[in-house]
């Protein structure tokens, strides 16, 4: 079997800047609510933290030499708030400034495109103080954060993307509360929503007043679940999730409406809904598993996740490539026209270095066969995908698992911080050079 891809399918890798760059408390950073979450008990897996992670920081460098050799395209990480404002409001610190402007310009010198997330959960300390994302002031607080970057970097930037995952903003940080600040209540939730999707909206204004426009996107994280069961129930559930979990974040940036189903008060001032709303150039999808859903009245979303047949990877998200299909042809439908990426996509698999000192990551290799061949049937289909960022580049730090679950196609090793290339990684190689037989 072949796949091949389009000659223009951009092929990238990506990062988060608190799960690589380590150096936390140098070049002028102050904390963001992750460093403060992981000082925190039971909060991370063995207590780890993003102090050293795979110290990108220092090794950037040496991170461009394995890009270039593996033949990618363009990456995919994100600026640190805490950085380029290191309080969150007030003074920039060149120090962050020049650090992305360096990574940026190596990028471009080994001809590799700049994909900029402008946040990926590295919130400011200070603002977590004073009220985080459940406080309008934070969207502010953002606004001009995100002027400061287009206008520090837009000259070197080729695409930009607002925000990673708004659902693990707001949900995952302010509901489930695995994710920090660790809150869990819904009243929380519903204003995190609006003030993440109206961030995003301010960003998108930014960008668009420079006189070369670099295309902006979001990144979702999806959730078009399937149903267990036929019965009207467990349907009723599939319907009622998608609204909550998906469309809650695009009828606004699509349509300019919130699901009136809900019927949540989310904190609207006149203006928001035209702000938000604003045209993007692409719409960014992070896909790793499907959920099947049962509806459950015990619960006050109405419904469970269920457990399912498919293999697992290690950390137990069930992998089903025609749920990133199903993902794919729902927002190609909701967003007719608006070109696609895949931004992230990948697995956590148990990765140990061999005798012949090479890490022969087979399980990951074959995660990527099925979704690829998905994504390039896809394509066949006439949905505009225009690319594929595989998560991770490097194993790094995995948030509330701490770095027990690698995702990387490059090893870390995190004594030595050395890197070792696995075989996902030169599979990605062969992908990438249109050489991939399997
Ligand atoms: O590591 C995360 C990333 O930060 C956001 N998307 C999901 C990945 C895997 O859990």
């Amino acid at each position: 079997m072949k796949l091949e891809f389009p000659e223009d399918f951009l092929w990238g890798s990506a990062t988060a800047s608190y799960q690589v760059e380590g150096a936390t408390d140098e070049g002028g950073r102050k904390p963001s609510i992750w460093d403060v979450f992981c000082s925190e008990e039971n909060r991370v897996a063995n207590g780890d933290t993003g102090e050293i992670a795979a110290d990108q920081y220092h090794r950037y460098a040496e991170d461009i030499v394995i890009m270039r050799e593996l033949g990618l395209q363009a990456y995919r990480f994100s600026i640190a708030w805490p950085r380029i404002i290191p309080e969150g409001v007030g003074e920039v610190n060149e120090e962050g400034v020049t650090y992305y402007r360096n990574l940026m310009l190596a990028l471009r010198k080994a001809g590799i495109k700049v994909v900029a997330t402008l946040y990926h959960w590295d919130l400011p300390y200070s603002l977590e103080l004073r009220g985080g994302w459940r406080s309008r002031d934070t969207v502010e607080a953002f606004r001009t954060y995100a002027r400061v970057c287009v206008e520090r970097f837009n000259d070197l930037v080729d695409q930009w993307i607002t925000i990673n995952e708004p659902w693990c903003i707001s949900y995952l940080s302010h509901l489930i509360g695995e994710h920090a600040p660790g809150h869990q209540s819904l009243e929380e939730t519903v204003k995190v929503i609006h003030h993440i999707n109206l961030a995003h909206g301010m960003a998108l204004a930014e960008c668009r007043t420079q006189e070369i426009r670099k295309p902006v996107g979001i990144s979702w994280n999806l959730f078009v679940p399937r149903n267990a069961t036929r019965r009207s129930e467990d349907m009723e559930a599939a319907r009622k999730s998608l609204i909550r979990e998906s469309r809650v974040f695009t009828d606004p940036v699509l349509h300019g409406t919130y699901p009136s189903e809900l019927g949540w008060q989310f904190p609207i001032e006149p203006g928001d809904m035209d702000i938000i709303s604003q045209p993007m150039d692409f719409i960014g999808v992070n896909y790793y598993q499907e959920t099947v859903l049962a509806a459950d009245m015990q619960q006050e979303s109405g419904y469970r996740v269920v457990p399912t047949w498919q293999p697992t990877t290690s950390q137990n998200w069930a992998i089903n490539q025609y749920g990133l299909y199903r993902v794919l042809e729902w927002i190609a439908k909701e967003a007719p026209g608006i070109p696609l990426y895949i931004t992230e996509n990948g697995c956590a698999s148990d990765d140990v270095i061999d005798p012949d000192g090479r890490v022969h990551d087979r399980d990951r290799i074959e995660y990527l066969i099925k979704h690829l061949e998905v994504a390039k049937k896809a394509i066949d289909d006439g949905i505009p995908l225009k690319g594929y960022y595989q998560w991770s580049f490097i194993d790094n730090f995995e948030w509330a698992w701490g770095y027990e679950k690698r995702f990387g196609i490059v090893y870390c090793d995190y004594k030595s911080l050395q890197r070792i290339i696995k075989d996902s990684g030169y599979f990605m190689r062969d992908i990438i050079s249109g050489f991939c037989e399997y």
